[in-house]
């Protein structure tokens, strides 16, 4: 298992380590100080009403001696419960879609989720529903082989749809708890896209059910603020239980989680550390917020 502390070590260095510098310049917080901080709250990328959230709730705070506590617990209340999946719950098969802009690591962290599902004794199936990109399906059977996770695809071009239809059929005769289903993120027009998406959704529900079929949607922590306003018009017609947020390794702005929570009112369910399969992580909130505040 990896070090989650060590993963957040850009935006420890970039966001936490130069805030409790402020923090430690004196006893009191000067206004200049509580200038700093703001300007450092949103340079995180947490967002301006969570930063307006911790500046009200700093400026009745007069001693600096427990800023601790303070970044804890008011980075704790913005993340509030994380309502993850229950991986015990009994309806199966559960159909995933996973969704969001190119290039964000869809296919990357479905073979992650695979893995992850599987470790915890899961039967797994993973659908190449992308079927627009060449390569996007080579990319996950590279996968499906190293995991030994069963894939179903058909040729580029293809309908995606109907690969969800036959990977959900496949999910309920083989008694498997969960297919992955991969999409594109990128066709000729959005529009084209999201109706692409909504017609998965559809057919997945006609195999599987209602209650049965959901999706993540991915987000790259690279991207910052500007993947929010995208990421709502994905979520648009489609259920999405959580957000897979990806590269949190590479970023220095991990504040970007908060402003998630704040502005989709989604929760953060897994969290991407690393190109390997074994880094991610379902998303705690106070282990997250202990690793990025720690020593
Ligand atoms: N550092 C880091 N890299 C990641 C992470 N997740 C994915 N990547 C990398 O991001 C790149 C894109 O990942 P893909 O999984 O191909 O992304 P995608 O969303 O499927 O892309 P398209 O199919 O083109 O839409 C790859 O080089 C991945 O290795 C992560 O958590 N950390
Ligand atoms: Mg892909």
């Amino acid at each position: 298992m990896f070090n989650l502390k060590t993963r957040l070590k850009k935006t420890r260095d970039g966001f936490v380590s130069p805030l409790r510098r402020v923090f430690q310049r004196g006893a009191h917080l000067t206004l200049e100080d509580q200038d700093a901080i703001e300007e450092l709250l949103i340079g995180s990328d947490m967002g301006v009403d969570a930063c307006d959230r911790i500046m009200d709730a700093l400026k009745e705070q007069r001693e600096t001696s427990d800023y601790q506590d303070f970044l804890r617990r008011e980075f704790l209340e913005l993340l509030i419960e994380n309502n993850g999946e229950d991986i015990n719950a009994s309806a199966t098969p559960r159909a995933i879609i996973v969704i969001g802009v190119n290039g964000v690591g869809k296919t990357t962290s479905i073979a992650k989720l695979g893995n992850y599902y599987k470790k915890n004794g899961k039967k797994v199936i993973l659908a190449a529903g992308d079927t627009f990109r060449a390569a996007a399906q080579d990319q996950l059977g590279l996968w499906a082989q190293r995991l030994d996770i069963e894939l179903i695809g058909h040729k580029q071009g293809g309908d995606p749809a109907a690969v969800a239809f036959d990977a959900c059929t496949a999910a309920k005769s083989r008694d498997a708890d969960y297919v992955i289903i991969d999409t594109a993120g990128r066709l000729h027009t959005r529009v084209n896209l999201m109706e692409e998406l909504r017609k998965i959704h559809r057919v997945c529900i006609k195999v599987l059910g209602d209650d049965s079929v959901y999706a993540y949607l991915t987000l790259d922590a690279t991207l910052g603020q500007n993947s929010l306003h995208q990421a709502k018009e994905f979520t648009r017609g489609i259920p999405t239980r959580g957000i897979i947020l990806t590269k949190l390794d590479s970023t220095a702005k991990g504040g970007i989680v908060i402003a998630i929570r704040q502005a989709l009112g989604i929760p953060v369910s897994f969290i991407g550390v690393g190109e390997g399969v074994d880094d991610f992580a379902p998303f705690d909130p106070a282990e997250f917020v202990d690793a990025l505040l720690s020593m």
